[in-house]
């Protein structure tokens, strides 16, 4: 029953002294003396040590610099897993520039819509981007990582200005460092204003203390399979790779035997994956030629990982704990973590996201009262801590729907705690579409299809999938009898990336909604199922 006591829940973990104050790339490199000379960075036959990994970012940031980057400036990354991409990344942050970063397989419509929201002053991305830019949108120069676009400028050339060169700039722990874009609960995407503090302090919950929750070290090798350009492995991977002095081993397209080739050639020990890479892994058969004994722990996020799912990879790699780790790009982005990857491992169960990370607060909400609900009640998960975002980009009002006045961010995921601290995800209650971990939000699908001439109302709802997780459906009216179900999918996919396409189109008299206008999404969602 719920009350108007609140019921918080901590981690199992002790608090601990957080750094105070440390930006990022400081926090990251940290450790830099004592490892300068191992492994950092593995791109194929190429292998950056730190110290190269540390030189080339500063590298990186003095060319920048003169290409006209000033704190405060929004630099877009466009790129796939890469060196590149990581240099860059952390060259902004030493600028006390913003990087946000995208799908390079966004179209250019996509990627127009964030170039509006934030206007970069520079773009990293590859040649055959390129065109997809809007230089319309303020962009001051576009670098390319191979021989350059006419007018662009080479990455090398950049990474070759003179380290010392580049600015002594004050920067503030409470300064925008990544710019990720998200939908949240509601809407189109919107840039998540990440600081140093929030992402600092995300990493240092996993990283530090007496027994780390999140625990590697430099004798480790991370697979970075997952883009570095979405929060789980820019966060899991990249900052908290680094902070541990590990080596990261950087897939830049997923092909099943190559990877699993790689895994058995670097002896990769920590693999963060999402449940279909999971499903792609045990379903195929080549998995027992390879020897894939090194791998120590698998982190599975951003998307619901099945039971059966979970103890067949657990029966695949019999040495390695499986577990789960669950986070949102607002809340900066860990909110709860498996504690089977601690330092001293504490007792798992399957189906659990782990407890929720140190020096935070967790509470489960009756949607309707915003009463908190005692341990076993499903509810919307809340958290609260330094880590959680600044707010969404030039946008209060969407921030305040999701920060309350107390702090509390509202996850529009349905979950509960149960007696031994574990959180299970149950549902979600907010409007957002997983496929495959990617987000697709049907605000956006739902805009595009509404301009289109021959429809005149539209939604945008998720069906279940065995792969994919949910696949995107429409249901659309229109009083154009000539209309297909093809041609509808076709506008939608000439404009969307792989992942947003729709899967099917239902043509309905009338879309459901609420008194206030709302589409009654839970109806559509039933519908597709009795169908
Ligand atoms: P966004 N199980 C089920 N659903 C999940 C999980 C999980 N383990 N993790 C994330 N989600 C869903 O912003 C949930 O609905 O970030 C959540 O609100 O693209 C939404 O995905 C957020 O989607 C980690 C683990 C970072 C995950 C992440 C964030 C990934 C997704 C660090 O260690």
């Amino acid at each position: 029953r719920p009350t108007a006591t609140a019921h918080i829940f901590k981690s199992k973990l002790p608090d601990i002294p957080l750094p105070n104050n440390v930006l990022l790339h400081t926090y990251c490199f940290q450790k830099l003396p004592e490892i300068a000379h191992r492994p950092c960075l593995i791109a194929g036959d190429r292998t950056y040590s730190y110290a190269e990994t540390h030189l080339l970012s500063r590298k990186v940031a003095a060319g920048m610099s003169k290409l006209g980057v000033r704190k405060g400036d929004v630099v877009m990354i466009l790129l796939p897993n890469s060196p590149e991409f990581i240099f860059s990344f952390m060259a902004v942050s030493m600028l006390g520039a913003v990087a946000t970063s995208a799908n390079p397989f966004y179209t250019a419509a996509e990627i127009s819509k964030y170039l509006a929201a934030c206007k970069p002053t520079l773009a990293v991305t590859e040649a055959a981007t390129v065109h997809k830019l809007d230089m319309g949108w303020g962009l001051k120069a576009v670098v390319t990582v191979e021989e350059p676009a006419e007018n662009c400028v080479r990455f090398w050339d950049v990474a070759a200005a003179d380290e010392k060169e580049a600015p002594a700039v004050e920067i503030f722990w409470e300064d925008a460092v990544a710019l990720p874009f998200s939908s949240g609960t509601t809407g189109v995407a919107k840039g998540v204003v990440l600081t140093h503090k929030s992402l600092m302090t995300s990493v240092a919950q996993m990283m530090e203390g007496e027994n780390p929750n999140l625990y590697m070290t430099e004798e480790d090798v991370i697979l970075c399979v997952l883009p570095l350009f979405h929060i789980f492995a820019m966060h899991c991977v990249m900052m908290c790779g680094l902070r541990a002095g590990s080596a990261i081993l950087l897939i830049p397209q997923f092909e099943i035997r190559a990877l699993l080739e790689a895994i058995e050639r670097h002896r990769v020990t920590v693999a963060m994956v999402v449940p279909p890479l999971i499903i792609a892994l045990t379903k195929n058969p080549a998995l027992h030629h390879y020897d894939l004994t090194s791998i120590r722990f698998v982190m599975s996020g951003a998307a619901p990982l099945g039971l059966q799912l979970q103890e067949a990879l657990a029966n695949i790699l019999p040495n390695a704990i499986v577990g789960q780790g669950y986070g949102m790009t607002e809340s900066g982005p860990v909110l709860s973590m498996c504690l089977g990857f601690a330092k001293k491992p504490l007792p798992t169960k399957v189906g659990s996201c782990g407890t929720v990370v140190r020096n935070a607060e967790l509470k489960v909400i009756e949607p309707q009262t915003g009463f908190s609900l005692p341990r076993n009640h499903p509810g919307e998960i809340c958290v609260r801590g330094p880590q959680i975002m600044k707010g969404y980009l030039n946008n209060p009002q969407a921030t305040a729907a999701m920060i309350d006045a107390h702090g509390w961010l509202h996850t529009g995921d349905i979950g509960y705690v149960d007696d031994d601290d574990h959180i299970f995800l149950v549902e979600r209650l907010k409007e957002l579409i997983k496929f495959k971990g990617f987000q697709v939000p049907p605000a956006e699908l739902e805009d595009l299809l509404m301009s289109h001439p021959s429809i005149a109302d539209a939604a945008v709802v998720p069906q279940k999938d065995d792969v994919a997780g949910e696949l995107p459906v429409a249901f659309v009216v229109s009083f154009d009898l000539t209309l297909t179900e093809e041609a509808v999918k076709d506008f939608i996919a000439k404009q969307v990336v792989f992942y947003k396409r729709l899967h099917k189109v239902h043509f309905v008299h009338a879309i459901p909604k609420s008194i206030t206008g709302k589409i009654l999404r839970k109806d559509l969602v039933a519908k597709i199922a009795s169908i």
